[in-house]
């Protein structure tokens, strides 16, 4: 060995079996694979995996092949070996079954005919007499699937020494939504530009997308919508083409399929027709062959996604005809490639007496009228992604459609980039909502699962919070939520503090001390939002069009339904939305005991109040203070859990990695600031309606609201 060659093999030695000495920069999300820092469980684990073997050599087993390399020798500390044959103590194999798997069995056999082609086993057994951990599954993607669960135990540090895992997921789709715009700017992203290098691609592919590709297979997301619903038509020319099927080629091994956006305009602003018309034959010929085009670029294109008639986007309203008449169009020419449309119930006018009843008063009437190809997309909430919103009733509504859920990972309402809101209460608060649409127990999860109404086909989405930043997030705890969003749409009935549980051991430590701090910081952090910003019903009263901070006062837009002031109504007699039967009479689109609960003023949850009703300022609540003082409290409460997470968070310095520690005590000082601001102004503004003082005992806001309603954002996302 010449010394060159000496000095890089101690190197490679160090590099790989020391624990790291240098700052983490959130690159490597939950996928860190540090060494196991407990010594017992660190022995335990060496006895277990003394070798690895993954049968076959697809793309996909390569990849479990590749992962489970890395993962190994760092999780481990030294070099595990991959073997070619079975039959020694300590092996880890994995492949898909087959009746001459080393593994075989019929009791294995049974299990894995109940998982599903995405599922998997894990197993402990022994082979020709030795101790051996089994994965498998139907097909290979199960047994990626399955290597990532494994990876997992050994990150969280739990106990393999009798294994017997199953899991399958609960819904097909598991899709997210980029809202990426040809330019490199991502609509609502606060992560910096976008992922995807349009200019770059279809050669250059970055690691990056790798990268993006482990981490979505590594939590069960099986499909990428690439580009923004507000959709450019260029990304559907061959230009653009080549490219996403660079992609899609990345993605194929992990199990992901690419969606685009489609302009429902697309045969005119592409194909030079006259109309997009969906009863033209000819318009119908143009997305056959457009259909025909993609599919030969992308042999499993997944299909589209649509946002028609809403915001500005053309569709089938144009032309008198009705949304499932837009979605049928599409829906036919990708049908024989086995692709599906995912079409958006976002639609409204902007002059509504009541915009959260459109989508339902649109799309209620189609039950049924949809192809079976096609998915409604419906947001969680019948408003815009606010931090609470009941859920929207069409999930209680339309037993004849595929029904899919459209969350929003990226925080548009919740503080943007530099909040720390853990959403997986936010989601889980959706998914367990009772919509009573076949008696008790109608969950919106049961609807979304198919499970409520037989349906097979069935699906998830989340607006994506990725971005060009090294952390990907902007703010590494938004990791949690595209976390949080995977684990749930493989499995909506985990907790969200299992999920945070598992993020937390896998991201920062897995000291309990640790763990449970940053967890209860977790835990309390959306519900801090909700009460600093929109509390006990409250909601879209944010600042114009950027949505960034409080704006309770804007009223000057020329649609109705973009100014706060038509969402909280305060008067001198009292604030809130009446949508009782009196009011709007949005209640009675819910399924009954709900629309009679939502409609009483004291069987109503408190905190839906003032989104179904009108209450007077005075109004005695059951805690027994007036309204008044109630929302006061609540605004006060929100700052207080902010500084409540900053304690917890600096009392972890030291215990985690330095620079994630410091940019999170840097993010929780502007989250502080940013509370005391939307707690002020809103306090103050509402104030001059309910004419009453702070409740004794609470801090006084240090500026006045001519101050606050002064406040511009030259540099907020969205506004440049
Ligand atoms: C992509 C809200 C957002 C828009 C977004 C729209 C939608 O209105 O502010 O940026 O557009 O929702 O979901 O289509």
């Amino acid at each position: 060995m010449t010394k060159t060659m000496i000095v890089l093999s101690v190197m490679i030695t160090f590099t790989t079996l020391c624990p790291r000495v240098y700052a983490d920069d959130g690159y490597r999300l939950w996928l860190k694979y540090d060494l196991v820092s407990n010594s017992q469980k660190l022995r335990e684990y060496k006895e277990s995996v003394k070798a690895w073997t993954v049968e076959g050599n697809s793309p996909t087993m390569e990849a479990a092949k590749r992962e489970l390399r890395i993962a190994l020798d760092g999780l481990l500390g030294s070099r595990i070996p991959e073997v070619g044959s079975v039959g020694k103590d300590g092996m880890l194999i994995a492949g898909t079954y087959t009746s001459s798997s080393p593994f075989a069995g019929a009791e294995i056999r049974n299990t894995l005919e109940k998982v599903g082609p995405e599922g998997f086993v894990i197993f402990t057994k022994k082979i020709a007499g030795k101790n051996s951990i089994v994965i498998t599954g139907n097909q290979d993607i199960g047994v990626l699937y399955g290597v990532f669960r494994f990876l997992r135990l050994l990150q969280t540090e739990q106990d393999i020494s009798r294994l017997d895992v199953v899991s399958f997921p609960r819904i097909k789709l598991r899709v997210l939504d980029h809202w990426d715009n040809l330019n490199g700017t991502v609509e609502r992203g606060y992560a910096g530009f976008s992922i995807w290098n349009w200019h770059t691609l279809p050669i250059f592919i970055k690691r990056r997308y790798i990268d993006y590709a482990r981490a979505n297979a590594s939590i069960g997301i099986n499909g990428a919508v690439l580009n923004n619903v507000n959709a450019d038509p260029r990304i559907m020319t061959r230009h653009y083409l080549k490219k996403v099927a660079a992609l899609a080629d990345v993605f194929r091994p992990y199990g992901i399929k690419v969606y685009l956006c489609a302009n429902f305009d697309a045969p005119i602003l592409l194909g030079k027709m006259k109309t997009a018309n969906p009863t033209d034959p000819q318009v119908q010929e143009w997305w056959k062959d457009k259909a025909k085009e993609i599919y030969s670029f992308i042999p499993d294109f997944g299909g589209f996604l649509v946002k028609a008639n809403s915001e500005g986007q053309p569709g089938p309203s144009d032309y008198g005809l009705t949304q499932a008449d837009g979605a049928n169009l599409l829906a036919k020419a990708v049908k024989p490639y086995g692709g599906i449309v995912m079409w958006r119930a976002f639609v409204y006018t902007y002059n509504a007496k009541d915009r959260a009843k459109q989508a339902y008063e649109i799309f209620k009437p189609l039950d049924g009228k949809f192809a079976d190809n096609v998915l409604l997309q419906i947001k969680n909430g019948p408003l815009d992604f606010q931090p609470r919103e009941p859920f929207t009733p069409l999930f209680g509504a339309m037993p004849k459609t595929n029904l899919m859920m459209e969350f929003q990972i990226t925080m548009e309402y919740l503080g943007q980039g530099t909040s720390t809101v853990y959403l997986a209460p936010l989601f889980k608060e959706t998914l367990e909502s009772d919509t009573y649409a076949k008696g008790k127990g109608s969950t919106v999860a049961k609807v979304i699962d198919g499970s409520l109404d037989g349906h097979k086909l069935t699906g998830i989405a989340g607006v994506s919070n990725i971005g060009a930043d090294r952390d990907w997030t902007g703010n590494e705890f938004g990791q949690s939520s595209w976390y949080a969003f995977g684990r749930l749409a493989w499995n909506p009935n985990l907790s969200s503090r299992e999920i945070a549980n598992e993020w937390i051991r896998m991201t920062f430590s897995n000291d309990n001390s640790v763990v449970s701090s940053i967890e209860e910081m977790m835990m309390q952090s959306r519900e801090a939002v909700v009460n600093y910003m929109d509390p006990l019903g409250l909601n879209m009263i944010f600042g114009y069009d950027n949505h960034y901070g409080p704006g309770p006062w804007i009223d000057y837009s020329p649609h109705p339904d973009w100014n706060s002031t038509y969402y909280h109504r305060a008067d001198s007699l009292g604030v809130g939305f009446d949508r009782t039967e009196t009011g709007s009479d949005a209640v009675s689109q819910y399924n009954s005991p709900l629309s009679e609960e939502f409609g009483s003023l004291t069987k109503c949850p408190p905190k839906y109040l003032l989104w179904f009703h009108h209450i007077r300022w005075d109004y005695r609540m059951k805690s027994g203070n007036t309204l008044w003082d109630e929302i006061c409290y609540h605004y006060y409460a929100g700052v207080d859990s902010v500084r409540e997470m900053q304690k917890v968070w600096n009392s972890l310095k030291g215990k985690i990695d330095s620079e994630e520690w410091n940019d999170e005590r840097m993010f929780l000082e502007i989250q502080e600031k940013e509370a005391v601001w939307w707690r002020n102004s809103c306090v103050l503004y509402f104030q001059t309606f309910s004419r009453m003082p702070i409740p004794a005992g609470l801090e006084k806001p240090d500026k006045t609201l001519e101050y606050y309603e002064s406040l511009k954002f030259p540099n907020a996302p969205g506004t440049w």
